[in-house]
């Protein structure tokens, strides 16, 4: 038993001695390994009586368990220590000047999105996000879209496996099951806009099965369409930084508003392309409406009291519009070349003071 109370602390003494993971494994070898000393001892009790054999065989597993339990605990501490050399070593300094040429770019979607907010945000708009993963209620009953309503068809929805509180779970297909949760949230008066990811089964150069939308929501007691249009001219001449820019209001549907509209931007064709301003042709540009007073009553606000407006537009779209990007499919290619010539100076935050990107 001396011999073996020994050769356990030398097989310690190794194991806590060894200076990286190659000697830790050494170290193990040389204890548990196929010709190592438990091992070797392991084997010679076979040749024991039976009453000497039960009494050397608990002190040995008792003896290998340390061992392996040390041999454990050693190289948790020398990853660790491994890790912490790396994050040492591999230390950035972040107050170093730019390399040059080396610069990143904005992606022309953040862009647009810092371009909408800043718009939106000088007009008392706040920024309001949500989950990407929604409920069918949520996405579509809470707005006026009942099951086997044809709009469901129409927004190519991808379904996921499962259910959510009950109801079937879905990627957004839009922005709006956002507005639904503000107006649950609190009482109005509203007045948010809703940046993010939307998901449609479709993909061709004007489409893609993740795209993004800003929508928009204003709830108060006076709120009426001459707002509404009020507040739309104003984007759309400051997005497109076009002071009198032609804006129309096309008479639309949506079961979410009542009336709906779709709006138009001026502009002149020229061959293939076109120029946003004065011309005798329209771009279509968002849709909008008065919220449906059945939408009011889902989220808990007394349509009788109040009234409210709301918009929606592609992102992808109003870039592609402003910026010349002809094929959506590129925004998510991450093709380096191509944000270097869309892309935007990550120093250039866009405000109506300090200019929106042009
Ligand atoms: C609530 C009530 C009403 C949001 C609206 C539109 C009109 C619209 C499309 C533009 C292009 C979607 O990306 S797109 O395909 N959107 O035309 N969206 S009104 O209406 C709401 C939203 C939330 C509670």
């Amino acid at each position: 038993m001396d011999d073996l109370a020994s050769l356990g602390l030398r097989l310690k003494a190794a194991i806590s001695e060894a200076a990286d993971l190659d000697q830790l494994e050494k170290a193990r070898l040389a204890a548990l390994g196929r010709k190592g000393r438990i091992t070797e001892l392991m084997k010679g009790l076979g040749a024991m009586d039976a009453a000497a054999r039960k009494d050397a065989g608990v002190t040995l597993n008792a003896l290998k368990n340390e061992i392996a339990a040390a041999i454990e605990a050693r190289k948790a501490e020398l990853e660790d220590g491994t890790l912490d050399a790396r994050l040492l070593d591999e230390r950035v300094d972040v107050t170093l000047p730019a390399r040059p040429g080396q610069c990143g770019h904005i992606h022309p979607i953040s862009q647009t999105v810092d371009e909408v907010v800043a718009i939106f945000g000088e007009m008392g708009f706040t920024v309001a996000e949500g989950p990407d993963i929604e409920d069918d209620w949520y996405n579509f009953t809470a707005l006026n879209i009942p099951p086997e309503h044809p709009a469901r068809q129409e927004h190519d929805t991808f379904y996921l496996p499962g259910e959510r509180d009950g109801q079937r779970a879905v990627l957004r297909t839009h922005t709006s099951p956002v507005q639904i949760r503000a107006m649950q949230a609190g009482a109005p008066p509203h007045r948010l806009i809703v940046p993010g990811r939307t998901y449609r089964c479709d993909y061709d150069a004007t489409h893609s099965p993740m795209f993004h939308q800003v929508e928009g929501l204003v709830v108060d007691e006076t709120t009426h369409f001459g707002h509404l249009k009020g507040c739309l001219i104003e984007f759309c001449r400051a997005f497109f930084g076009v002071d009198d820019l032609p804006v129309r209001f096309r008479p639309s549907y949506f079961p979410f508003t009542e009336p709906s509209a779709e709006v138009d931007i001026g502009c002149t064709r020229q061959g293939g392309g076109f120029r946003i301003g004065h011309g005798d042709d329209w771009l279509e540009i968002l849709g909008c409406g008065m919220v449906n007073p059945k939408v009011l009553e889902n989220c808990g606000v007394d349509s009788t009291r109040y009234q409210g407006f709301a918009f929606g537009m592609g992102l992808e779209r109003i870039a592609m519009l402003k910026y010349g990007i002809p094929d959506l499919r590129t925004f998510f290619e991450s093709d380096l070349r191509w944000l270097r010539h869309y892309g935007f100076a990550s120093l250039d935050v866009p405000s109506l003071v300090g200019g929106l990107g042009s």
